[in-house]
């Protein structure tokens, strides 16, 4: 064997064994609601050598890769017999997405991939593109994925090589190993994308969080966040949708907003991440933002904070799709510690670090909009005012 090939190969190892054990470090921020933490936690380069490499000097004596993978963005996120794992969105260099599986012990460093990505079925219309999965452990018994499958419109003329549309794909699994794939979710919107299911059922049926759209890009008529019921989860139909987080003129959300991943139940209600867009002169600009809704009428939010949670900040606002924040995968744990996974301009994966008190805290007591600078003033006075008297 060539010698040059053994030495490339050792490097190569070194190093990605390098970037797997870096231990990761909070970043401490001065909001007080949650910590960064320094290094992203998953890329393309945590992708495994042997994905990337054909590691035969026969059949590749340069030792080249063979397999390019662009980007590791947008995962599910969620905790089994201790271990936390990431259901990553994986984009090659062909622009296929597919989802690959990245274990820790401690949830903040060394995600490592399982050797094979996931061998996710197909109904009879084959997908084009799967991508951004919320994975949703179900009072049923069953941990379903819920993503995003996409497929060239078949309307688009033939010289139209982009109209595309987008529906929720529907697949289950007891391990994170085998998947048995559903039939896609049925609603009365031409696309959707950002569909999460509800953890428990609601009056005997399973709940959809929903994003409804008229277009591949824009939400057009598509009102907001909207919730639908389905009696079955095999043949999954929604009838009606519900709009219950609205996109409203000059906010953070007033193009299009989706939620994140499966709301989290606390004492005083669902406690939910979302992800809302909004445009510039520089492109779209996607933030994070979060809201709760009521325990017993899931459609009635009770608390929303204006503007944004989490918005893209130094290197996060660089990648392929620049000013971009999206989050789809967060775990609590049975201490209160949330570790919010987000992807930073559809190119690698974060965490943040908070406790189930504090977001309950900033989501209740965090003011709401009041949609005009004029009230912002108003909200802002009330907060110089109160702090006058406690200093006084
Ligand atoms: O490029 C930003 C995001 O755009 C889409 O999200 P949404 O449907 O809410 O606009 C998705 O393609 C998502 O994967 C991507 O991160």
């Amino acid at each position: 064997m060539d010698k040059n090939f053994l030495t490339r190969l050792e490097m190569l190892k070194k190093s990605y064994e390098k970037l797997i054990n870096r231990t990761n470090e909070k970043v401490e921020e001065e909001n007080g609601i949650y910590c960064r933490y320094k290094n992203p936690v998953l890329t393309a380069r945590h992708t495994p050598l042997f994905w990337r490499y054909d590691l035969n000097a026969a059949t590749n004596p340069y030792l080249m890769e063979r397999i390019g993978i662009n980007s590791v963005l947008n995962a599910g996120a969620i905790k089994l017999n201790g271990k936390y794992y990431l259901i990553a969105r994986v984009e090659g260099s062909d622009r296929k997405s597919f989802f690959a599986v990245a274990e820790s012990d401690n949830g903040i460093d060394g995600f490592r991939f399982w050797d094979y990505p996931v061998l996710m079925p197909e109904t009879e219309v084959a997908d084009t593109n799967i991508y951004d999965m919320r994975v949703v452990q179900h009072e049923d018994g069953w941990i379903y994925g819920l993503f995003c499958t996409e497929r060239r419109d078949p309307n688009a003329a033939p010289g139209d090589q982009s109209s595309a549309i987008a529906q929720c794909g529907i697949a289950r699994t007891k391990d994170l190993k085998k998947w048995e794939r559903l039939a896609d979710l049925k609603t009365p919107s031409p696309q959707q994308r950002n569909v999460v299911l509800h953890p428990e059922f609601v009056d005997g049926q399973y709940a959809f969080y929903t994003r409804p759209q008229d277009g591949f890009i824009e939400a057009g008529t598509g009102g907001g966040i909207g919730f639908g019921l389905s009696r079955s989860i095999e043949n999954a139909v929604i009838h009606k949708e519900v709009v219950l987080d609205k996109r409203v003129y000059h906010t953070i959300s007033e193009l299009k907003n989706g939620l994140g991943p499966q709301p989290v139940k606390t004492s005083e209600g669902w406690l939910h991440l979302a992800h809302g867009v909004r445009n510039t002169a520089a492109g779209l600009r996607y933030v994070l933002y979060m809201f709760m809704t009521d325990l017993n009428d899931l459609t009635k939010m009770i608390y929303k904070p204006a503007g944004y949670f989490i918005a893209p900040e130094g290197e996060e606002r660089v990648g392929d799709v620049s000013n971009v924040v999206f989050g789809n995968g967060w775990i609590v744990d049975n201490d209160g510690r949330v570790l919010i996974y987000y992807a930073s301009s559809d190119t690698r994966m974060h965490v943040a670090e908070s406790t189930l008190d504090r977001l309950v805290d900033y989501v209740m007591h965090t003011p709401a909009d009041g949609y005009t600078s004029a009230t912002s003033v108003q909200t802002l006075y009330k907060m110089i005012d109160n702090n006058k008297m406690v200093q006084q």
